[in-house]
């Protein structure tokens, strides 16, 4: 997901000034010119822009690697509110071309499915042979990315399906042209569409197509690089390391035994010994349910052989383990890499773990669930597997790109540039906090980041607000436990306390402009109620001539990453709400921090590692921790829940908003004995901390050392320090200057 190229580009390769002065030579502003440009939106959330931070560290630190994906046609879905709710709309993104690809009309391979497996005699060995039934083309399309100070560029080489010139010839030989020709088309359809679920698969086959036609062209790729200067497969793991970001490659395991296997004859247990050395892991989930599984019967007509070799590995682990952990069935069943029961499928995350070298969480918190819950009898097995890497976003783009005024302010008063490659820097911010010219222009840069915000809204919206306000974002995939609900509750509490008060008091009152945005998934029909409901807030709250300026709800449509960059660095307060324990890391509150945006949070996923970084008084904490959660829901129905929850609900369910019967469902998911994300049960520290953010908010010195604070804290969290932790632990890589 690497949103727009233009700025970070020019930022990157050192051009910006020459190329604003060669623009304006011919009559055109740089700002003006890069707001032309359209987002690439090749994945759905949080991992798939990570991907795209983790490619900018990659650059910039001089490591040599490649970034391997999918040229989908249409990426996520534009999102537009109609009366509320949510319509997706194509994204057709390559209609006026992509001047940032190269296509690369050479570097095309053949992907092939279905077929069957034969054996045959080979020199008196008997041997396994695919006779593949469909053919399919790759065709490489490059996308380079540009480090910033230093000459060295990577390359995102993403895949488009193309039909292959291998005609259905008995289709042609019974004359049935025209089914012929649709046959072709549908080859193409590969990489068309991105799936839109974030973290749900359903074991679509279109879904499982993607994955192959994705792992397979990467191998072929990667193993003809290796071909050209090498010639024994035994270097192979001194060469290569294949990373598996999430299980979605997974079944290159398969694949690269596949190919070592049946293709180079290198015999199993050789083969093997090389794929366990070359395979890394990282999951970026916690749940169970949020764990790929593939139905055994799909990859079975897909990829007979695959199956096969899918069953072989199995096989060969389930022995091995009897032999360390003895007939322990239920042990053994559950660590399995093939679930039985209803719809046998393959556990892609249990793939992943017995053939990868290393496993990796992506922050502490992570890690833990993952070691005493969701991998609890692989870690036992393998403890030394087990690792945790915090994940990082680049400041490149979330600060050089996406707000140059802060981005002259740090320069300023560190004195240096060297920021910008070495976001440890940032903790220099410390020394000035105390100056009160620098927390004046500190000041007005969030101010101008905010007048920024404030026109985007009205233009989007219709809605003026007062800058005076708190800008207070939630701004993310719309999931349950995320909780976007106990945000829109919170302002529901807000605005009934408003209304209840008198003239007097209201005056005392911090002024809050709330704003909300991100897409649900296509088929979530919660998530998407969540959307109906805050529109149907605001349009309550915003028309209320009794509250002003001081409360105002927006719902910022269509949230993406140029989106982001807009409303990130105008944000004064963000909030990370997730139940403890669900948000594996999170990355868009390291945006937040590094813009001077303080956080109101849940000890979750990477805010716990903020805090080590912070200390727990410069951010807004509330709600149960990870360790406490199982034992509240456990409670269920005698958990106790603070009577303004119960009010706020009973509003909603009373149809005060509207569409009464329509929000009857979702208020059902947080009723008592039913709220699995413990919305009542967090919701009274909740509105603790939403009062002493607004406490704090009226001492403006206190606030922006506050938010300087959370800047100088965010170097930790710079992608630039994930990805060489990554190289020198995981990987085992050196930096490689270009030499020209
Ligand atoms: I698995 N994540 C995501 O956006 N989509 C997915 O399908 C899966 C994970 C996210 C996690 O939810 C975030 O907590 C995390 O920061 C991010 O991946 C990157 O690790």
């Amino acid at each position: 997901m690497i949103g727009r190229s233009l700025s970070n580009s020019v930022i990157n390769l050192g051009i910006q000034d020459q190329y604003a002065e060669a623009l304006n030579q011919l009559g055109f502003e740089f700002e003006v010119l890069a707001e032309q440009e359209g987002d690439a939106s090749l994945g759905n959330g949080g991992l798939a822009r990570f991907s795209a931070c983790q490619m900018d560290s990659l650059a910039t630190l001089d490591y040599p690697a490649w970034g391997y994906g999918l040229r989908y046609e249409y990426g996520l879905f534009r999102q537009i509110i109609v009366d509320g709710f949510q319509h997706e709309q194509p994204d057709y993104w390559l209609n006026f071309g992509n001047p940032w690809e190269i296509e690369r009309i050479h570097v095309t391979y053949e992907v092939k499915f279905n077929g069957t497996v034969e054996e045959v005699d080979m020199n008196g060995e008997k041997v396994k042979v695919w006779i593949p039934g469909e053919t399919v083309e790759a065709v490489a399309y490059d996308n380079p990315i540009p480090g910033y100070g230093t000459k060295n560029t990577i390359n995102l080489r993403l895949w488009a399906a193309k039909p292959s010139n291998q005609f259905d010839l008995e289709a042609y030989n019974t004359g049935d042209y025209i089914n012929s020709i649709v046959n072709r088309q549908n080859t193409e359809a590969i990489s068309n569409v991105l799936y839109p679920d974030d973290r749900s698969h359903q074991g679509k086959e279109m879904r499982l197509k993607q994955q192959y036609f994705f792992v397979s062209a990467s191998l072929q790729d990667i193993i003809r690089r290796f071909k050209e200067a090498h010639n024994n497969f035994d270097e192979l793991p001194e060469q290569v390391a294949l990373h598996l970001n999430d299980t979605h490659p997974s079944l290159s395991i398969a694949e690269i035994m596949r190919i070592l296997v049946d293709e180079e004859h290198l015999g199993w247990s050789k083969a093997w010994n090389i794929v366990n050395k070359i395979f890394s892991f990282t999951t970026h989930t916690v749940v169970a349910e949020g764990l790929e599984k593939i139905p055994v019967d799909l990859l079975g007509s897909l990829l007979p052989r695959h199956l096969q070799i899918l069953y072989e590995i199995n096989s060969n682990f389930m022995e091995e383990l009897k032999k360390k952990i003895g007939l322990d069935y239920n042990r053994l069943s559950r660590m399995s890499i093939i679930e039985e029961g209803a719809v046998k499928s393959i556990r892609m995350a249990n793939l992943s773990i017995v053939c990868s070298h290393t496993v990796n969480g992506v922050s502490k918190v992570h890690s833990n669930t993952l070691k005493t819950k969701t991998f609890k009898d692989f870690y036992e097995l393998w403890p030394e597997k087990f690792q945790y890497t915090t994940n990082g976003v680049t400041q490149r783009r979330w600060i050089v790109v996406s707000n140059p005024s802060l981005c002259a302010l740090l320069s300023k008063w560190l004195g240096t540039e060297a920021w910008i490659r070495n976001a440890d820097l940032l903790t220099g911010l410390r020394d000035h906090v105390d100056n009160t010219s620098f927390r004046h222009e500190w000041k007005m840069v969030k101010r101008l980041n905010k007048m920024r915000l404030a026109e985007y809204i009205e233009t989007m919206s219709g809605v003026k607000v007062s800058l005076d306000a708190m800008f207070d974002v939630q701004v993310k995939r719309i999931h349950e436990y995320k909780r976007q609900l106990l945000n829109i509750f919170g302002i529901i509490h807000r605005y009934d306390c408003l209304k209840n008060m008198d003239k007097n008091d209201r005056r005392k009152v911090v002024p809050r402009v709330c704003i909300i945005g991100g897409k649900a998934a296509p088929g979530y029909e919660i998530a998407k109620k969540i959307i109906k409901l805050c529109h149907a807030v605001a349009e309550k709250v915003n028309n209320d001539a009794d509250i002003g300026d001081l409360l105002k709800l927006v719902f910022i449509p269509d949230y993406n990453v140029s989106v982001a960059e807009l409303v990130i660095p105008g944000a004064d307060l963000s909030q990370h709400i997730s139940t403890a324990g669900h948000e594996a890391s999170g990355t868009g509150s390291m945006k937040f921090l590094m813009n001077g945006c303080l956080l109101l949070a849940t000890a979750d996923g990477s805010t716990v590692e903020i805090i080590e970084e912070l200390g727990s008084d410069n951010l807004f904490l509330f709600g149960a921790k990870v360790e406490e959660v199982a034992e509240l829901r456990e409670k269920g129905g005698a958990l106790k829940v603070p009577l303004q929850f119960a009010r706020v609900l009973r509003m909603v369910r009373d149809g005060y908003f509207g569409d009464k019967d329509y929000f009857q469902s979702l208020c059902d998911t947080v009723e008592v004995g039913n709220d699995f994300y413990l919305l009542g049960s967090d919701f009274g520290s909740y509105l603790e901390a939403q009062a002493a953010a607004d406490k704090a908010f009226v001492e403006p010195d206190k606030w922006i050392k506050m938010s300087i604070l959370s800047a100088a804290a965010s170097g930790r969290f710079s992608s630039d320090r994930t990805i060489r932790e990554y190289a020198e632990r995981t990987w085992k890589i050196d930096p490689c200057q270009c030499p020209f």
